[in-house]
This record gives structure tokens, C-alpha cells and sequence, in this order.
């Protein structure tokens, strides 16, 4: 507490925009709301980390995993929806697939470097310059400094007199006059003693996914290695849920096949290496197990295997004992060396370590210490812990209104990108529905959302934010960890052992051993049934409990302890919803062992939640789907 323990300095600030986070979502809004914005709307940003790395973008990136190029929107819809087991919202899709290249298109302008095809070398992509695909949607680039380019221009945009860096957002505030509108933000520094209240007329809730929910499978000196950034607490839902947005689709998750235990990306391995993962026997476990495939629609059908069921495949053979699941870099390699230079092959050998190093330095530490050279000694696959994102391979998220020109009249409330809550907006990891936006895909919805925010704020200029809280009370509920830790702990010899109290650290490892335990983690190999989810929520409930007893001994603390508060509201809006779709619509993702199968015909529907901030009751539906670009699959 900057060397004191009294009260800390209250800062009130008013503004019109508000975006919550400072990632790819929050980047590409900060740039587009100020294209549109004259002085007559304000926009201020605050993160709680330094933009310049935060977010999922934070170590950089190797590929944008989309950039349509040649492909139509409409393609991009087939493909995401292919992806995710046939329940995505094809106006969302479309609105991103439609922008997202001019989003490339500006990083490329800001200093990104983009790969290129021999005959467009050094050609720009916006004057007919050919990117290097790894696969029909991905293109690599030299991305070590993919998130400072990116973040420089959103600086630039704003200036940085309206950002805040390092204020960690705990909750949003409801107008005192306006059933169901949002008026405001409450957080506080994580380096000096201030608590920070905003007033704003429209909110830009893009605070990424939800990490360490679950209990990762790194234990000892690795824990705290995850593959999403650890940033990443679940605030975008807990927030949203907080203050009664409806969410949706909160059953998915991702469950990314990794590089073991350092977490590396397979895609580049996998689409522009050509590379193949067997079992331990060599065998190629995807090939062996097409047949098993077929009872879960729409593989048949779709371009490729959707990611849950090529994780549905592997599981088969760990479980049967058939592990470890080996990455063939060596075949791979030498293959792609048979008509290459010993120059070229000396670049291929650096271009995979650059893969890693590019975007996950951890792996590229794991293949030294363990002297694996990739072109002469096979890598362990495995599937992770559990991630709950609507931006990458899943879509869980809020439920939003969509594009004015494409969504059906169900689909829409006003304002592109809004939640049901009026003025809260979200984007990337946060819109439900609509997953495999990645990097480029996040950026373009910030900017979508953006320009709707400009136009909620003209339309309500008189609209005068009025907190429906008190902002002492609120405040004094943000600082209770550190009145909590500073009554009690005298009372004990070694402080952190405390009848009175419980650390963000323990509380932490509870919830994450409760979901791994009976929310289908990896513990379980990723299965469960009612009685679990039942019993799940029954200790959910007492750690939300034990919530009010949460100790922050110094400001650190008081930031895990607030995140852990997201984790949990996140958590448990996983668990309802798994426990209502009665089926088992991600193989490879979980499985209700109860309800082994898809049924399409229950359940090809989305699943919707809502917490109502009033009774505390949630309220779950089923809500019907439909298909607006029609899907056959080439
Ligand atoms: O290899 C608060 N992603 C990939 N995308 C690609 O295009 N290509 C890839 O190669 C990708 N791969 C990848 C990716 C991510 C990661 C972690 C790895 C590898 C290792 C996905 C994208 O990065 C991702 O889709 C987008 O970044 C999502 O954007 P957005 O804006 O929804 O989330 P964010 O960028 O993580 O930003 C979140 C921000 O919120 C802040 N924050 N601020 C205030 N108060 C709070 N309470 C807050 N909580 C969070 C954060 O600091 C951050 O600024 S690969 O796997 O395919
Ligand atoms: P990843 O490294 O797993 O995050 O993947 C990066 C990109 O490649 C994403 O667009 C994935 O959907 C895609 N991808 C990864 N593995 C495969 C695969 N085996 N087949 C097809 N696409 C893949």
C-alpha cells in the first residue's frame, strides 16, 4: 500500500466511451471510436496492465489466423461454424469476416511485418502484395512486436492523458434512473494507493477470457505457465453477468493441444510444416479414428476436422494407453528439406524455433533444456486445462445485438455490439456465439463496436450518468481484503496461516480442484455428469461463501483477490450451462458422460443465461438458432 494503511485517495473521473482493457478488442475501438468521435465525445482507456503487452497478444504473435484474402465471408461463416459444431451466430461472423482484412491491412501500415509470397516480395497487401499462408484463413508475420505496434497506434489515437495503465476495473455500475443502463466503472491501482471511479455513458467491456479457472496440468516450479495470458480473469464475463447482461453459449470452451508443458502453438506445425502427430506407436491417430468421428456432425461435411474432435480422436488414445501423442517435427522437416538448399534448410530450422519464440518463449526453453532439436527428435502433444474465450478456437461470451443489415429482428436492439444491458458493449473474447475471430478478427470488432459506441453516445448526449451505488460503500467493498488482512494478522505467528482469513492463492487452488474435480477438467479427463455439476455447484457456492473472507496483504494481493472474485462468477456461469445442455455437443472439449451423444435435435439451439442483479437468481433458455448463410460444405 505505497508504505501506508490509510484510506486510500478516492479519484472520480467522467467521460463519455469507457474501454475496460487494453488488448486487441480494446485497441482496435480506441483507433476507430476516434475516427468517428469529434470533440464532443470523450474516449478514455483503462487496463490493468501497460498496453504496450497486455492481453493475449502480450509475447507476440507468428500468424493472424484470419485474413480472408481470397475467401468470401460467407466461406468464413461455413468455416467457423463447421468449427464449432454448428451453433454460431452468422451475422457476427459475416460483420467480422467482412472487416477484418482492413484491420491486417493497418497493422501491415503501422510497421507489422507480413510474410510474402517470392513474386509479391515487398509489396504491401493493400497494393496486391500476397501473403505467406499457412493455412486457407492463416498468414504468418514477424510478430515479436506484434502488440506494441498495435497498441502505439491506439495510443496515439487517444493520447495518452486518457489512458489509464495499471487500474484494475472490479465492477460496473447500473444508473440510479434508468432501469438496466449502464452509468459507470469502479477499480483501483495496482502500484499506487488510489481507488478509481468513472462515470461514462457507454462501456466497452473487452477484458479478454477467463484463465486459470481451471487446475492447469503445470504443478510445482512450472505453475502459473498457462497457455492463455494470465491477465485473462474472467472480468468480462463476471462483470457483464454482475450487472445482468445475458450471456451465451458459456458451456464452450477451448482446449488447445499443446506442445507439453511448455504450452507452444501446434498450428504452424501442423499447417505450414505438414507435420503429423501419431500415438506412441506411430500411428496416426486422426486417420485411425475417422470412423469415430462421423457420429458427430457436421464432420463430414465440414473443410476440416472441427478442433474438439481432433481432440476427441487423441483422447481416445491416451486414454486407451496408447500415449504419448508425438509431433513428427523430424518427418516433417526432412520432408520439406528434400528440395531445399542447405541455406533454406538452415532458415526452415531457425523459422521453427522463431515459431515459438515469436510467441511462446516458454517452449523454446523447454526444447533447449530438454536438447530437443526439432529436426531430429519428436515433441509430446497434449490437450490442456480448460479455457473459457470467445475469440480463439470457442465462443463463449455475451449475447449482442448485431449488424443493423444483416441480423433478423430477434438478433438486434440498436446498437452493433451492444449487450442487453444499454450502453455496455463488448467485442473479441467477450461476444458469444462467434468464435475463431483470433488477433485480427478481435481488433476489427473493437473497431465495429467503436463506431456504434460514437453513435449510442450522439443519440443519448443528454444522458447523465447516476450511480445506483453509493460510491463509499463501493469503495469500502473493494478495499475489505486489506481492512480484513490488516484486523486479523496479529492474531497468528505465521501470518499466512489464519483462521480468519483466506489467501487469493488458496482460494484459487480450491475453485480450480473443485472444476477440474466436477466440471470435467483434465482431472477427469475432461467428463462429468448431473450429479457432478450438482455437487460443483453446491461447493461453488461455498467458496463464494468464503469469498467475504478473501485477505489482501498489499496491493498485489488485492488484485488476485478481485480476479479470483471474476474467476468464480465465470466458473459458475460455465458450470449452469453445461449442466442445462443436456448433451454432448464438444467431444474433446467435455463430455456429459450422461449424455453421451449430440442431439440436434434438442439441442442445436444456443443456451442463454442471465443473472438477475435484483434476486440473485439465474435464469437459463434455450434460444433458438438459425442458419442465415446456407451450409454445404465444399
Ligand atoms: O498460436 C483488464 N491468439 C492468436 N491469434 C492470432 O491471430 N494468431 C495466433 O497465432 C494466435 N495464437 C495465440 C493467441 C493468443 C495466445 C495467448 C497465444 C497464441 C499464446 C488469439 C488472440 O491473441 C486473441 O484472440 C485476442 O488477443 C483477443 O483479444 P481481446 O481484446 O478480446 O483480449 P486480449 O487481447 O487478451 O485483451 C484483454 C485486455 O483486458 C485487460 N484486462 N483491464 C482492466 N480491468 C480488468 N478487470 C481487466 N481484465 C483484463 C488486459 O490487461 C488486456 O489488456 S495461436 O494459439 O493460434
Ligand atoms: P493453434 O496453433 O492450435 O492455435 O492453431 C492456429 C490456427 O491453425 C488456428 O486457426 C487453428 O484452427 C488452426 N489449426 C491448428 N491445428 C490444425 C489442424 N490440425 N488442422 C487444421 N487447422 C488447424
Amino acid at each position: 500500500m505505497a508504505g501506508t494503511f490509510g484510506d486510500p485517495e478516492i479519484v472520480e473521473y467522467e467521460t463519455d466511451i469507457l474501454i475496460v482493457g487494453g488488448g486487441m478488442a480494446a485497441c482496435g475501438c480506441a483507433f476507430e471510436a476516434k475516427r468517428w468521435a469529434g470533440d464532443d465525445v470523450k474516449v478514455t482507456l483503462v487496463d490493468k496492465a501497460a498496453m504496450d503487452r497486455s492481453g493475449a497478444v502480450a509475447m507476440g504473435l507468428s500468424a493472424i489466423n484470419t485474413y480472408l484474402g481470397e475467401n468470401t465471408p460467407e466461406d468464413y461463416c461455413r468455416y467457423v461454424s463447421a468449427d464449432l459444431m454448428g451453433i454460431t451466430r452468422d451475422d457476427l461472423v459475416y460483420d467480422v469476416g467482412r472487416h477484418v482484412d482492413d484491420s491486417v491491412k493497418l497493422f501491415e501500415e503501422w510497421g507489422l511485418p507480413i510474410w510474402k509470397d517470392k513474386e509479391t516480395e515487398g509489396v504491401p497487401l493493400k497494393d496486391g502484395g500476397k501473403p505467406v499462408r499457412s493455412g486457407r484463413w492463416q498468414i504468418m508475420i514477424n510478430g515479436e512486436g506484434y502488440k506494441t505496434i498495435v497498441a502505439e497506434a491506439a495510443k496515439k489515437a487517444l493520447g495518452m492523458e486518457n489512458i489509464f495503465e495499471r487500474v484494475f476495473i472490479v465492477k460496473y455500475i447500473l444508473d440510479a434512473n434508468n432501469e438496466n443502463q449502464i452509468a459507470g466503472a469502479v477499480g483501483f491501482s495496482v502500484r499506487e494507493h488510489k481507488l478509481y471511479v468513472f462515470k461514462a455513458k457507454a462501456i466497452l467491456n473487452v477484458c479478454g477470457g477467463a484463465v486459470n479457472v481451471f487446475r492447469p496440468r503445470s504443478t510445482g516450479e512450472g505453475m502459473g505457465r498457462v497457455w492463455y495470458p494470465v491477465w485473462n480473469a474472467g472480468s468480462t464475463y463476471a462483470m457483464a453477468a454482475e450487472v445482468g447482461a445475458e450471456l451465451t453459449m458459456m458451456e464452450n470452451r477451448f482446449v488447445p493441444t499443446r506442445f507439453k508443458d511448455g504450452y507452444g502453438p501446434v498450428g504452424a506445425w501442423f499447417l505450414l510444416f505438414k507435420s503429423k502427430a501419431t500415438n506412441g506407436f506411430g500411428e496416426d491417430y486422426l486417420a485411425k479414428n475417422k470412423d469415430m468421428l462421423k457420429d458427430f456432425a457436421p464432420y463430414d461435411k465440414a473443410f476440416v476436422v472441427p478442433s474438439c474432435l481432433r481432440n476427441h480422436a487423441m483422447l481416445k488414445e491416451m486414454i486407451e494407453g496408447r500415449g504419448p501423442i508425438l509431433m513428427d517435427t523430424p518427418t516433417a522437416m526432412a520432408k520439406l528439406a528434400e528440395t531445399m538448399t542447405p541455406q533454406e534448410i538452415k532458415h526452415l530450422e531457425a523459422e521453427a524455433w522463431e515459431d515459438f519464440l515469436d510467441m511462446c518463449i516458454g517452449q523454446a526453453g523447454v526444447w533447449a533444456g530438454l536438447n530437443i532439436r526439432p529436426e531430429q527428435n519428436v515433441s509430446e502433444l497434449i490437450p490442456t486445462e480448460p479455457y473459457l474465450l470467445g475469440s480463439h478456437s470457442g465462443c463463449s461470451g455475451i449475447w449482442v445485438s448485431g449488424p443493423e443489415d444483416i441480423a433478423p429482428p430477434e438478433w438486434q436492439w440498436g446498437y452493433n455490439r451492444m449487450t442487453t444491458v444499454k450502453g455496455l458493449f463488448t467485442a473479441g473474447d467477450g461476444v458469444g456465439a462467434s468464435g475463431h475471430k483470433f488477433s485480427s478478427g478481435s481488433h476489427a470488432e473493437g473497431r465495429i463496436a467503436g463506431k456504434a459506441m460514437v453513435k449510442f453516445c450522439r443519440d443519448h448526449k443528454d444522458f447523465q450518468p447516476t450511480f445506483s451505488k453509493d460510491i463509499k460503500e463501493l469503495t469500502e467493498e473493494i478495499y475489505k481484503p486489506v481492512r480484513t488482512y490488516l484486523e486479523h494478522k496479529d492474531k497468528t505467528t505465521a501470518e499466512d496461516i489464519n483462521p480468519n482469513y483466506i489467501t487469493p492463492r488458496m482460494y484459487q487452488m480450491r475453485l480450480q480442484k473443485i472444476m477440474d474435480e466436477y466440471v470435467a477438467g483434465w482431472g477427469t479427463n475432461y467428463k462429468t455428469n448431473g450429479k457432478m455439476l450438482e455437487l460443483g455447484l453446491h461447493y461453488i457456492g461455498m467458496l463464494k461463501e468464503d469469498g467475504a473472507h478473501l485477505r489482501a496483504k498489499d496491493l498485489h494481493e488485492l488484485l488476485r483477490a478481485w480476479e479470483n472474485y471474476h474467476r468464480v462468477w465465470a466458473a459458475e456461469a460455465h458450470l449452469r450451462h453445461i449442466m442445462f445442455r443436456e448433451e454432448t455437443r464438444y467431444p474433446g472439449f467435455y463430455y456429459r458422460a450422461d449424455f453421451p451423444e449430440l442431439d440436434d435435435e434438442n439441442w442445436k439451439c444456443f443456451v442463454n443465461s442471465r443473472h438477475d442483479p435484483k434476486t440473485g437468481e439465474w435464469e437459463m433458455k434455450k434460444v433458438p438458432h438459425k442458419d442465415l448463410v446456407e451450409k454445404t460444405y465444399g
